[in-house]
């Protein structure tokens, strides 16, 4: 049985997506955030040694990274559905975008995390200094950084409708979080064709049994 270690309010919301697309069965179990930190409990460290999520445990593998997992899936259970011919144009831009979501588009949003809430998370003396630091480095760096990936989603979506071509695939599945996280956190409202995206997937009924399945996901 495959076993999902899911934290709330996650992208390993993703992994219960894919599963629900594929259709296969699998177990989810809930870890709740520290919710001073935001931190994923130290119980996630006896599954793996850096205790985040997602990790996925199959008959005694356990498989963690978002794309690591993906492809595991994919290439162990998926019969062929969800990914481009090998030898296709589709099949590269496929493992293109597979590895772009968390190699390069996760990292701007991360950043905008960290320093918009390192104000409220700085003794109240230090705040309005810790605002100018932060406020500095959003302006300066963070914030057109974002508009740069948003921008390009927003032109990759206009020549199709998925990402890797004219069909859904797990690469879609992948991409989703840093599209998610930046119309709901990254203060930019998305252009039309990520907004279209973003209303395909989630309406998607594998994505909302996965919703029911995880538990808090603030992103949807
Ligand atoms: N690139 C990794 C990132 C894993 C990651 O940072 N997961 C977050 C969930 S959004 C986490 O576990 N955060 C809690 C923590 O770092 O303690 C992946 O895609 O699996």
């Amino acid at each position: 049985m495959i076993v999902v270690h899911h934290l709330e309010n996650s992208r390993s919301q993703r992994v219960l997506w894919l599963l629900e697309e594929l259709g296969l069965a699998y177990e989810v179990k809930r870890y709740e955030r520290n919710k001073q930190t935001m931190l994923a409990p130290p119980e996630l460290k006896a599954i793996h040694p850096l205790g985040k999520s997602p990790v996925i445990t199959e008959d005694g593998v356990t498989v963690a990274e978002t794309g690591a997992i993906v492809e595991y899936l994919i290439s162990r259970h998926g019969g062929g559905r969800l990914i481009p011919p090998e030898g296709s144009t589709e099949r590269l831009r496929y493992v293109y975008w597979l590895h772009y979501a968390e190699g390069s588009a996760m990292t701007p949003l991360l950043l905008k995390l960290v320093f918009s809430t390192m104000p409220q998370r700085a003794p109240a003396l230090m705040r309005p200094l810790v605002r100018g630091v932060s406020r500095q480095a959003e302006q300066g760096f963070i914030d057109p950084q974002i508009k740069l990936h948003a921008d390009y989603w927003e032109s990759e979506l206009a020549k199709s409708d998925w990402f890797a071509g004219a069909a859904f695939t797990a690469a879609d599945v992948m991409m989703s979080f840093p599209l998610e996280a930046a119309a709901s956190r990254a203060g930019a409202a998305p252009g039309p064709h990520v907004a279209a995206f973003l209303e395909r997937i989630h309406a998607r009924p594998a994505y909302r049994r996965a919703l029911e399945r995880g538990g808090p996901y603030a992103y949807a």
